[in-house]
């Protein structure tokens, strides 16, 4: 287990005596703790910050010092973060002569060369990273696409017995559609590939859990302060948490079926909340892929949900930290057999 993230690179040394090692900024806000040099494999250790400073006569500890410039730097081939939304086409700057452009996520964001210039058209909240070539060279630049401009924030619109929800709206903070945060000042929303991510995520090796297995021990969980630890949980606090509010049309019984895409078993689970009363946990039981798939616990206990016309809020609140929520479908049918992204629901314009 690592605390860290490592950087790996190989410096091959062809003479023994001393060598200088120089490290230049590309990214305005990198932070180094430390560089660790490993003459044979794994002797670094999997420790938590890695090992201890080795003893040295050169500097005084704490003190680097900056060497001048080399006269020819390597090209940069990283261009600054590219921000953009749904429905909006935006041209890369700083880019001409391009030869070739690819998104690694069309659902997200696509991008056409025309002339030598790339053009970025974002559709679906979320993040992309687009390669291009220019010179025979090849430049990435990472883009997150945020909600259209204008979009209507009010209910989402049940209809015929469906509801269609982007779990990235809630990054609106509207009276219909908000992300909270955990109150233990760790654990929080960010956007991911198309959908919202709980970080930092969990794994075998650092489990982060918030349980709860009835109403009572979920309100307990709910009201945890930000260092409890309640009914078990390895993770402390109130869990963060995704709150919409739809308005239902047609009274039934409606299931919740969930597009998800986590990263591990350790990070696949989650509570189910309806007008604030906790009414489940659903969790996969099966390896998890990465891939974007729908899944609903529609045989356990209290996943059926009666909900009479008016206005409802429905909550998720990870049991697991990295949890990744894309589309949420509440919907009449128990075996809707969803494939791919689903067209959202229509909206009221404004919060009633
Ligand atoms: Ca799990």
């Amino acid at each position: 287990m690592h605390g860290i993230e490592p950087l790996s690179f190989t410096v091959d040394v062809t003479t023994p005596g001393w060598h200088d090692l120089v490290v230049y900024r590309s990214d305005a806000a990198i932070l180094f703790d430390r560089i660790i040099i490993e003459t044979r494999a794994g002797a670094a250790g999997d420790g938590l910050v890695g090992p201890p400073e080795s003893p040295n006569n050169i500097a005084a500890p704490q003190r680097a010092t900056v060497a001048p410039r080399p006269r020819t730097m390597p090209e940069l081939r990283r261009l600054p973060a590219i921000r953009t939304s749904v429905d909006e086409t935006s041209t890369v700057q700083g880019v001409r002569d391009a030869e070739a452009a690819k998104s690694d996520n069309e659902t997200a964001a696509s991008v056409a060369v025309t002339d030598g210039q790339v053009r970025i058209t974002g559709h679906r909240a979320g993040t992309a990273e687009i390669s291009i070539t220019v010179g025979g060279q090849a430049w990435v630049a990472s883009v997150t696409v945020g909600r259209a401009a204008g979009a209507p924030v009010g209910a989402y619109l049940e209809r015929d017995g469906s509801a269609v929800l982007d779990a990235a709206d809630a990054l609106e903070k509207s009276a219909s559609a908000t992300a909270i945060d955990g109150n233990n000042g760790t654990h929080g929303w960010a956007l991911a590939r198309n959908g919202l991510q709980v970080v930092p995520p969990a794994d075998a090796g650092a489990k982060a859990q918030w349980l709860a297995t009835s109403a009572a021990q979920a309100e307990a969980l709910f009201k945890a302060g930000p260092t409890e630890k309640v009914n078990g949980s390895s993770a402390a606090g109130a869990p963060p948490r995704l709150d919409f509010t739809v308005a239902i049309q047609t009274r039934g019984t409606y299931y919740l079926f969930v597009n998800t895409s986590n990263p591990n078993a350790d990070a696949d689970s989650y509570h189910v909340v309806v007008d604030g009363q906790w009414r489940y946990q659903s969790g996969k039981s099966g390896p998890e892929t990465g891939f974007e798939t729908w899944y609903g616990s529609t045989s356990v206990a209290g996943a059926a949900l009666t909900l009479e016309p008016g206005e409802h809020t429905i909550s998720l609140a990870p049991r697991e930290a990295g949890l990744v929520l894309n589309q949420i479908a509440l919907t009449t049918d128990d075996t809707p057999g969803l494939t791919g992204f689903q067209a959202p629901s229509g909206r009221r314009a404004s919060a009633s």
